[in-house]
């Protein structure tokens, strides 16, 4: 009772604290010890909260992260694993997930190389056969349809590491272990050593290095931008656009002229067949086999030692086109 009347009596509290009871003085020990570390606590919290405010990551140009991007790596890899290709069902999709992430996270987003993506390359090793290999450039839809109903060939998109990363857009940031999920470098307006650039091109080196035997490509008769002009350049200048999965009609154009057929391997790479394809209906055939730009590429590709052959509007294909269009006239006879 004591206790209580001196706490409630402030003009005594200066002689008051000499004499306070031993009770009341572990009492108000523990109070402050409390409250102290109440005071820590809430400290380290707001710390922690506050932190990746303090150091927000860098603003690109470009879109950023795809949300859940994690999980779609793993669940992608699971279904091409375990359902799709389960002859490769042994991969260890954990492993790969992490290897993808460590491949970007917490390093600058302009400067990634082929370094970065070398353990992701080898977890994700996968033979193609001889005679399967697809290429395409602006072909996207239509070369991917074909691969569809023909399960034995092959695109970059039809193997693991290519099913895995189609169409998803990652960065990460020099000062987080996060993933940055507001924006990331655009190949054209920040800078070509992007992660997402940089993966495209170190997998579809491989893709072409791998291909074997009698190797396809389907190509886009119908567009005007892709090969006329600049075509020359499109092939042969290395600092051309690289593939950017977000932007299929813009930049996704040139990996194959500018990585892939200079990575084929003349030894093991008998021949290209170039597939010239034309929209049903299309106002106007830009490219044909007899155009210059096929021209170039012939000439790129035997002073490579691989033989080369064009075939406009290739039938096997043409009848995919024709199952949207089946009354078109050309589709009639
Ligand atoms: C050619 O490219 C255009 C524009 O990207 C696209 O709409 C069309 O489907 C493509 N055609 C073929 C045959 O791939
Ligand atoms: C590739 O896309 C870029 C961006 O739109 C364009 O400027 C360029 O002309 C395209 N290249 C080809 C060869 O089509
Ligand atoms: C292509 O073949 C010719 C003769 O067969 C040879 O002299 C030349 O070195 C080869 N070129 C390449 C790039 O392999
Ligand atoms: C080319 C371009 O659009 N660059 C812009 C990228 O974003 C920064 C700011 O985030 C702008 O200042 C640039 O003009």
């Amino acid at each position: 009772m004591s206790d209580h009347r001196f706490s409630s009596v402030p003009t005594e509290e200066e002689p008051g604290c000499c004499h306070l009871s031993r009770k009341v003085k572990v009492c108000l020990c523990v109070l402050l010890c409390v409250l102290l570390c109440v005071l820590v606590a809430v400290a380290v919290v707001v710390g922690v909260l506050m932190w990746p405010r303090a150091t927000p990551p860098r603003a690109w140009n470009g879109t950023g992260s795809t949300p859940h991007f994690s999980e779609i790596v793993l669940g992608r890899c699971f279904t091409y694993t375990q359902l799709l290709r389960p002859e490769l069902g042994h991969a260890d999709c954990g492993q790969i997930g992490k290897a993808f992430t460590n491949a970007f996270l917490s390093k600058d987003p302009c400067h990634s190389s082929e370094q970065d993506y070398q353990l992701l390359l080898k977890l994700t090793s996968q033979t193609i056969p001889c005679h399967s290999s697809v290429f395409w450039s602006k072909s996207t839809q239509l070369a991917h349809l074909y691969t569809r109903v023909r399960q034995d060939m092959f695109t970059l998109e039809d193997t693991l590491i290519g099913y895995i990363a189609d169409g998803l857009n990652w960065c990460g940031d020099a000062g987080s272990y996060e993933m940055n999920y507001q924006s990331c470098p655009h190949w054209r307006k920040d800078c070509i050593n992007n992660p997402v650039s940089v993966f495209w091109d170190t997998v579809s080196k491989r893709f072409a290095e791998n291909a074997c035997g009698e190797v396809q490509v389907v190509l886009n008769g119908s567009v005007s931008n892709t090969f006329d002009k600049n075509s020359a350049s499109a092939y042969l200048n290395p600092h051309w656009p690289r593939r950017s999965v977000l932007n299929p009609v813009s930049s996704m154009n040139n990996t194959f002229g500018r990585v892939e057929i200079h990575n084929l391997h003349p030894g093991k790479v008998s021949v290209l067949k170039a597939w010239v394809m034309h929209d049903i209906g299309g106002v106007y055939s830009y490219h044909t086999c007899s155009s210059p730009i096929i021209d170039d590429l012939k000439f790129i590709l035997s002073k490579r030692n691989i033989s080369f052959t064009c075939e406009d509007d290739y039938r096997p294909i043409k009848f995919l086109q024709c199952v949207k269009s089946p009354e078109d006239s050309s589709c009639r006879k």
